[in-house]
């Protein structure tokens, strides 16, 4: 199976990429982390991305906050599909993130998920990756079908409480 990159502008973006690998580790997809930024360290990033279709990954994940430019530099570098998670710093509430990650001009997407959501950037590449992978789409159907049923015992728990 192809690894996903993750690439984090800061070790301070940790607890949002923790999210991300615990996802991942649950759906046993091999996975790379680095702490690589756009402004701080360009030509690590750059080149990360650069070899990364060469080095057997398959999908990317840049995590950064404030003026989050990572994940767009990322994909400047690299065909492979890159999914951008915005992340929350003490100022305005992760919007200058989200709006610097999602916004990105015509010819190099960015596939962004919600504010520091780590969870679901892993998600989207599971979902990349069973394209080709039976195995890991059955495994994205039983995790669907769990999720519905913990909704649904909820479900029957509350409306229990509340009949009249
Ligand atoms: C971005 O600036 C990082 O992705 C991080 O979210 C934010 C703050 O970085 P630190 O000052 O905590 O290293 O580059």
């Amino acid at each position: 199976m192809k690894k996903v990159g993750i690439v984090m502008g800061s070790d301070s973006d940790l607890p949002v990429i923790r999210k991300a690998t615990d996802m991942l580790d649950t759906l046993a997809i091999p996975y790379e982390v680095h702490v690589y930024s756009a402004h701080r360290t360009p030509a690590e990033a750059r080149d990360f991305a650069l070899g990364a279709r060469a080095n057997g990954f398959g999908a990317i994940i840049a995590a950064a906050g404030m003026a989050a430019h990572l994940a767009g530099a990322i994909a400047a570098n690299t065909t492979l599909p890159v999914i951008g998670i915005p992340c929350k710093s003490n100022t305005l509430d992760g919007v200058d993130a989200l709006l610097s990650t999602v916004q990105m001009p015509t010819g190099i997407p960015v596939a962004t998920v919600a504010v520091n959501g780590g969870a679901n950037a892993a998600l989207l590449c599971a979902q990349i990756l069973a394209v080709e992978d039976t195995e890991l789409a059955a495994k994205l159907d039983a995790k669907r079908a769990n999720d519905a049923a913990a909704v649904l015992e909820k479900d029957a728990r509350i409306s229990e409480e509340f009949k009249k």
